[in-house]
């Protein structure tokens, strides 16, 4: 009797995707993302919710409404009034629970005594808090507690249970995320332009694409770490979402650039979402072990198989080459095929490609020109 993940909407909070206004199933990464900016600090529900532990009562609130939650609603009254922080812990007071519509822009029932399925597994001992479990898995729609014995507030999303900690706690892992992501990306910096001055002498192994596509995931998975707490923090976590942005501007779009200028290479079918997906797969662990991104990435195993040459495309050093609109980058590389042929080019051969006239050529071949400079020196 359990339903998917569904959305409760959220007010718009900074560092929060924003949601088109209907939506109906989510995934449950979503769902919780959503539900955490929802109640993150800042938020008028967040500010009922602490109202609510100030008092000293507790509450069971049930984020959206349809007929299958009034199914499971017994007594209490019906209204239709705003939702708005003082109303929600006026009505809290009360035994009972308290149900809004899935924007939570409006208080629809309160002190109802909720009658889920009793079929439903709860590792929970308070009814309060069984109730809560159960309902969540039952409708779909989030459903936050707050403990009166415990002091905690709890939201219970697709299945899990998620603990609300107070800024300072989350701010604290959140600058420990901070301090590693500036060493990753430190790293990422150098062998990121180790691989451009290889490439421009065309001396490029899979060893050297490997490293720089490691470093890249390893910087991924940290900053999403970041951008969890910097949605769970809402207004407490402007500082550090400008920290995190400052940081990482930049470094997705060089991931899709680095396997799409190798992707030829590994002769293998597979689009560059597939070896996206794939390399999101690889527990942490095992990011490490640079023959399995390697493989990953498509590239033959064995041996001396990471010592073997390749040659990119020319998809990346291009997108660096200032003002290039991205229509152009493709049929530069389709026209050339390779980053040699492109460096080898004169004016002329560049004016065959279709929207290159002589100022674009010069661009290209200034741009070009430069960046084998840069990579040089360094
Ligand atoms: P009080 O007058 O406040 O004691 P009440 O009818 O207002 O009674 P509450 O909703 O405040 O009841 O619930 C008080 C406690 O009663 C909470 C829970 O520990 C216990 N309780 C309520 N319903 C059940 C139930 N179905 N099964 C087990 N315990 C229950
Ligand atoms: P606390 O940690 O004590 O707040 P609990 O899980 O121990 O929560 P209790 O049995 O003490 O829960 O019940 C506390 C209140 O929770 C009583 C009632 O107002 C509310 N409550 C419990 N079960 C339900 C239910 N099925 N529907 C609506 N409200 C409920
Ligand atoms: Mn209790």
């Amino acid at each position: 009797p359990e339903r998917g993940a569904r959305a409760f909407v959220p007010e718009p909070v900074p560092g929060a995707d924003r949601l088109p206004p209907v939506v109906v199933e989510r995934t449950p990464e979503e769902l919780l993302r959503y539900t955490l900016a929802a109640v993150a600090p800042g938020t008028t529900l967040r500010d009922g919710l602490e109202r609510i532990l100030r008092g000293r009562t507790g509450a069971l609130i049930v984020l959206g409404h349809d007929p299958l939650v009034e199914s499971i609603c017994t007594g209490g009254f019906n209204l239709a009034v705003e939702f708005s922080a003082t109303r929600l812990r006026e009505l809290a007071k009360m035994d009972g629970a308290i149900v809004t519509d899935q924007d939570g822009s409006h208080i629809l029932r309160a002190a109802v005594q909720l009658v889920p399925d009793p079929t439903i597994q709860t590792d929970e001992s308070g009814t309060r808090h069984r109730t809560a479990e159960r309902v969540a898995k039952q409708t779909g729609y989030p459903v936050v507690s707050v403990s009166q014995s415990m002091r905690i507030i709890a939201l219970y999303v697709a299945g899990r249970r998620y603990v609300l900690e107070g800024s300072d706690a989350i701010l604290g892992k959140a600058n420990q995320a901070l301090a590693t992501l500036e060493r990753y990306k430190a790293r990422l910096d150098e062998v990121t332009s180790t691989l451009s001055a290889l490439e421009i002498e065309d001396l490029v192994t899979v060893r050297d694409v490997s490293i720089v596509i490691q470093r890249l995931e390893m910087v991924r998975r940290i900053s999403d770490e970041i951008q969890h707490y910097v949605v769970e923090l809402g207004t407490d976590g402007r500082l550090l979402s400008l920290q995190l942005d400052e940081l990482i501007g930049g470094v997705g779009p060089d991931r899709d650039l680095v396997i799409r200028d190798y992707l030829d290479a590994t002769r293998r079918e597979r689009s560059m979402p597939e070896v996206v997906a794939a390399l999101a797969e690889i527990a942490s662990n095992d990011l490490v072990d640079l023959g399995l991104v390697a493989r990953v990435l498509g590239f033959v195993q064995g041996g001396d198989a990471l010592d073997a040459s390749i040659s990119p495309k020319g998809y990346r050093l291009l997108t660096k080459v200032p003002r290039l609109p991205g229509a152009i980058v493709e049929r530069l590389v389709d026209h050339f095929g390779d980053l040699q042929k492109l460096l080898a080019a004169n004016l002329d051969d560049l004016m065959l490609v279709e929207g290159v006239g002589d100022q674009r050529a010069r661009a290209v071949r200034e741009g070009l020109s430069r960046l084998a400079e840069s990579s040089i020196l360094e």
